[in-house]
């Protein structure tokens, strides 16, 4: 038996084994990889997983609770969770050049949450209990706890806006990070779209923040976080950065230097799922003085780790720790400006003007339609986006006025930067294509569109004979 022939027969096995319990969810996992082999994945907070991160997270593991950190658990029974939590943040730490990694969180939201807490517990908490004479929150007399509460719920967050290319956690309104937070967001400049750091640091001088945010998911751009923290240094503030959507191109040495966050932040957070191309969770690493802080995370912010995904989150890690993934990373960017180059030379409006990371972002103006109607119409010709605002959306968050294209999982299936321009003469027949379908009384309507069967199966074709020539798991026969 060949190798893929056993592997094949071992994923058979297993989910004949699903299949004898629960058939349509055997159903839906087959029908998952098709959907995902079968269509051009331009999410750009997506990827795929190598086979040996997604068998480490079909074990055993995940039987076993084991709150508390490394050595110090609250359930008997875990030392070989305390081998693989060691791992994972070894693999962490030398990959990133960070001092200390905390690798048990379970998403980005829940890495962010963990690294508020650690902030907030190190700059308010701590102070607070020396002042208060106590050793602990549980000595602290009612009076001082209401103290203590009130100095908690009145801290200051500053973080890129939503339509600027931040993420909900970094200060949004309605997400617990806009309620927790006296919160104030920083936009982009209105010419050029691109970060002002003159403009963040007046800003800052302004509010004063204890947390300054930096990174993004929609901005198509690198980030100078030696310049971030300064401007953090000169108010006073924590830089903390989350670096959930770049951390693969950091891993990879893309970003170096000044665009290397660890160097520069006192605390770093990130998914381990998109550019980084491992199983679906969280980190967090800090500089040694919020480690103690830090590793309070579970119980205090988060459930019980989730020992199977710290299992894969170490194969992962261990994967990004090889030249190949350097390769990797630096495909990655050359994607995503051959597929910034291919759209603007048919005539697109990118934010910023191009792209100088994963994604692209795609202002779908021009062309008359939402980023709904764009979504909604390249899903129908097999290519896999998200509608996103673009700065200052006409639209709003919901109908919005752009598409973020990224090119983290079709590199990892291998496509080339020729392949790219391919992608991107697709996506713009596809939105020239489309027209919005017009409202009762004549003007075009924010939802539906008109989208020829003869455009999307052609486009399906092009788009075939691309990923065949990529296959995803190949000899995986399923
Ligand atoms: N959902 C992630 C993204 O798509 O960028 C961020 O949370």
């Amino acid at each position: 038996m060949t190798d893929a022939q056993a592997l094949s027969a071992a994923y058979q096995t297993m989910l004949s084994a699903i299949e004898a319990v629960e058939p349509r969810i055997a159903a839906a996992t087959r029908s998952e990889l098709a959907d995902q082999r079968g269509s051009l994945k331009l999410i750009a907070s997506e990827n795929y997983a190598s086979l040996p991160v997604l068998a480490t997270m079909g074990t055993w593991f995940s039987d076993k609770y084991a709150e508390g950190t490394v050595g110090h658990r609250f359930y008997a029974g875990c030392q070989n969770v305390d081998t693989v939590e060691s791992v994972a943040a070894e693999h962490a730490r030398e990959l990133f050049g960070a001092e200390y990694a905390y690798v048990q969180p379970h998403s980005g939201i829940d890495a962010n949450l963990t690294a508020f807490w650690a902030i907030l517990a190190h700059h308010v908490e701590t102070p607070a209990l020396q002042e208060f004479d106590a050793k602990n929150v549980s000595e602290l007399s009612e009076s001082d706890w209401q103290t203590l509460r009130a100095r908690f719920g009145n801290q200051r967050l500053m973080g890129m806006s939503l339509d600027a290319g931040g993420h909900l956690t970094h200060g949004f309104r309605p997400n617990i990070s806009g309620k927790m937070f006296h919160q104030q967001s920083y936009g982009t400049d209105p010419e050029t779209q691109l970060l002002d750091y003159d403009a963040v640091l007046a800003q800052a001088r302004e509010f004063k923040p204890l947390i300054l945010v930096a990174g993004y998911s929609a901005y198509p751009r690198r980030v100078n976080f030696a310049k971030m923290r300064e401007i953090a240094d000169e108010v006073g503030a924590v830089l903390m950065v989350d670096m959930a959507h770049f951390a693969g191109l950091v891993a990879g040495k893309v970003f170096t230097g000044d665009e290397d966050p660890i160097p520069h932040a006192h605390v770093v957070t990130t998914t381990t799922h998109k550019s980084l191309r491992g199983p679906r969770g969280g980190m967090v690493l800090a500089t040694g003085d919020y480690a103690a802080d830090v590793d309070r995370g579970c119980p205090m912010v988060l459930g019980g780790p989730l020992s199977h995904v710290m299992a894969a989150k170490a194969v992962a890690l261990a994967e990004a720790r090889t030249p190949e993934f350097q390769t990797y990373a630096q495909a990655v960017v050359d994607n995503a400006q051959a597929l910034a180059e291919g759209l603007m030379s048919r005539g697109a409006t990118l934010v910023t003007g191009g792209t100088d990371n994963h994604i692209v972002l795609l202002d779908v103006t021009g062309y008359g339609l939402t980023g709904r109607q764009a979504e909604s119409a390249l899903l129908d010709a097999g290519i896999v986006t998200n509608r996103n605002s673009v700065p200052n959306d006409p639209n709003g968050a919901w109908y919005t006025s752009g598409v973020r294209l990224g090119t983290p999982a079709l590199t990892s299936r291998g496509f080339t930067t020729s392949d790219m321009a391919e992608v991107a003469s697709m996506i713009d027949g596809v939105l020239r294509a489309a027209t919005p379908t017009l409202t009762k009384d004549g003007k075009p309507g924010k939802a539906k569109y008109d989208l020829s069967a003869d455009v999307a199966d052609d486009t399906r074709s092009g788009a075939a004979r691309l990923l065949d020539a990529h296959p995803l798991y190949p000899g995986l026969e399923l």
